[in-house]
């Protein structure tokens, strides 16, 4: 019967909120959705472009997870609906030098991440949230999720994932913001 740590709910220095608050930098990319398309480029395989209809018939998996913004807030156990990284990657097959990813959106965000994190469990394009469309101010038609690091990863109106040798720091990571993002282990800053 040696000690036990039992890992809290929530990260350190997190609270939790029922709503679901909005953290957008900037303002909200008008999506057309008759020229939308996600493209994965770079160290792959197989590049792959796929159009809205493309998209919806990709396998579609659900996650439930916990999200954790740097500012303070946690909202538990959302469900989102969407293709999973995993599957993504098994389709476009990353070459043996890919080693990071670079997520660049409508609007002009970027963040990175390595090819690890990135092809995490759980780790998901998101279409839908708790069963609904996700709305525009949320990242539809397709966002990031990354339940496992800080949501600034969770990048909104992905367009391009681009897999590389080399890391590239994103938009919040340029401006001090820390290049991995471990909220259980507080990576806030740089
Ligand atoms: N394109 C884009 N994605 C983004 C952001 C952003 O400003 N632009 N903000 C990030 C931050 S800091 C957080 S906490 C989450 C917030 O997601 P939400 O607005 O759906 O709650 O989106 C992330 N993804
Ligand atoms: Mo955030």
């Amino acid at each position: 019967m040696g000690s036990e740590t039992v890992r809290p709910r929530v990260p350190p220095g997190q609270y939790v909120t029922d709503k679901w608050p909005v953290l957008t930098y900037g303002s909200v990319p008008r999506v057309n959705p008759a020229n939308w398309d996600l493209r994965l480029i770079g160290e792959v395989t197989e590049a792959a472009r796929f159009d809205a209809a493309q998209f919806r018939a990709l396998p579609y998996s659900t996650v439930s997870a916990d999200f954790h913004c740097v500012t303070g807030w946690s909202r538990l156990e959302n469900t989102w609906g969407g293709v999973l990284t995993r599957d993504m990657l098994r389709q476009v097959r990353p070459t043996p030098e890919a080693a990071f990813v670079i997520v660049s959106c409508d609007g002009g965000y970027t963040t990175n991440l390595t090819l690890a994190d990135f092809g995490a469990d759980k780790v998901i394009l998101a279409s839908h949230h708790d069963g609904i469309d996700l709305s525009p101010e949320h990242g539809g038609p397709v966002r990031l999720v990354v339940p496992h690091l800080y949501g600034w990863k969770s990048a909104k109106w992905v367009r391009t994932i681009e897999l590389t040798k080399a890391d590239k720091p994103g938009f919040w990571e340029v401006r001090g913001y820390h290049n991995h993002g471990d909220p259980w282990t507080e990576e806030r800053y740089s």
